[in-house]
């Protein structure tokens, strides 16, 4: 069967059969596939889930179920209008389940498609403000989420202790053989090391709490409408227990970074403070009331532990010969690795004036309480 009758296949046991289904590859994610689909007037989105990756995927989906239920419940006793592009909405099969599994063994999700909204790799302060606001909502909404606490859908996610443990083990295998042009970033990796487990240590010391976290706050995560007001926050999958410096820090590495994730041109890549303050001030507007003062001295260190944290994560399945993530072309994880630590490196430089930031916007929003 060709791929896009699979695909139609697949669709029909979520919303029956249509002759006419029009169908799309959809975004530039990294794990999972997408598509478009439409159905006469109703558009959906279409999703393979990379179960290599999500290993139980009836808990991952009940966890987005639960998220985006709590969600809508908040937005409809804010009286917040257009709920369904507000919040994701997941379309069970015809069956009741929350995915299918075909016969090859894949797993596949729907969800309503968000009309009339776009997302942003690259943005200006303002735009970064109003995604501050709103990823500090988001945790402000699942603070109070009911029953038991989310299922880690990938253990150690944002550990980086774990993290490091594993890039150890890949240097120690060698397994594509690239390590030897590569030593100097097993240097600049190790010689970090120790700072940047910081979060796990504070932690058991009792003094970082865990809360309900994106873990995957990339800036094209949010939906904008056409006048650029935000609509909701995307991706979902690994919406797990976390601490907030992880997604305060996510965001600058990819939202306040003056070039691409996988720059090859390297004086492209650098903080943008601007953006970084925006972010923060946005962020503190709705978060400021709940975080500890531990949490706040430690948000600009998000930064510099996501995009060594990231850096890591390529590095290591460089190393590994790119068994993670999608690559473009052969040396896309190198690059990939050199890009981050650039943007470490200019993270670094900057650290005292972001802390300074960070400080300044809090005393401004704690003044108005
Ligand atoms: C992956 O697929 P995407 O772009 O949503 C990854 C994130 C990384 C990101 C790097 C489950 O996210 O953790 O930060 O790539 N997601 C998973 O661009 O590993
Ligand atoms: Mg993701």
């Amino acid at each position: 069967m060709d791929q896009i009758n699979k695909l139609k296949e697949v669709v029909s046991k979520f919303i029956g059969n249509d002759a006419d289904l029009e169908i799309k590859p959809l975004g530039k994610g990294h794990i999972n596939d997408s598509y478009r689909v439409a159905s006469g007037e109703k558009e959906y989105v279409l999703q393979r889930i990379n179960h290599h990756i999500f290993k139980n995927v009836a808990q991952l989906q009940n966890n987005i179920q639960r998220v985006t239920q709590h969600i809508r419940k908040k937005l409809e006793e804010q009286g917040v209008g257009d709920i369904q592009r507000r919040v994701l909405t997941l379309i069970p099969t015809l069956d009741g389940t929350l995915s299918y599994q075909d016969n090859a063994g894949d797993y596949w999700r729907v969800m309503d498609f968000i009309k009339d909204s776009k997302s942003y790799d690259v943005i200006n302060p303002d735009l970064a403000y109003r995604a501050g606001m709103a990823f500090g909502d988001f945790q402000k909404m699942l603070a109070d989420l009911p029953g038991e606490p989310l299922f880690e859908t990938i253990p150690d996610f944002h550990n980086m202790e774990a993290r490091l443990g594993t890039f150890r083990e890949a240097v120690k295998t060698n397994k594509a053989g690239r390590l030897d042009e590569v030593a100097g970033l097993v240097k600049a990796i190790e010689d970090r090391a120790e700072e940047m487990c910081k979060a796990e240590k504070l932690h058991r010391e009792g003094k970082l709490p865990k809360r309900i976290n994106h873990c995957d706050t990339k800036v094209n995560n949010i939906l904008f409408d056409n006048d650029d007001k935000v609509l909701c926050v995307v991706d979902l999958d690994t919406v797990m227990p976390g601490y907030v410096l992880s997604d305060f820090g996510d965001f600058i590495r990819t939202g306040a970074n003056t070039g691409a994730e996988d720059d090859k041109n390297l004086d492209n890549v650098s903080v943008d403070l601007d953006i970084f303050e925006a972010y923060a001030k946005g962020y503190l507007k709705n978060a400021a009331s709940f975080l500890t003062d531990v949490e706040i001295e430690n948000l600009a260190f998000g930064a510099k532990l996501l995009t060594y944290m990231q850096m890591v994560r390529f590095f290591t399945d460089y190393i590994d010969g790119d068994t993670y993530y999608k690559i473009a072309y052969p040396e896309h994880n190198l690059v990939r690795t050199e890009a981050q630590f650039k943007l470490l490196k200019s993270l670094e430089e900057n650290f005292e004036k972001m802390q300074q930031i960070v400080r300044k916007n809090y005393y401004l929003c704690t003044a108005l309480f």
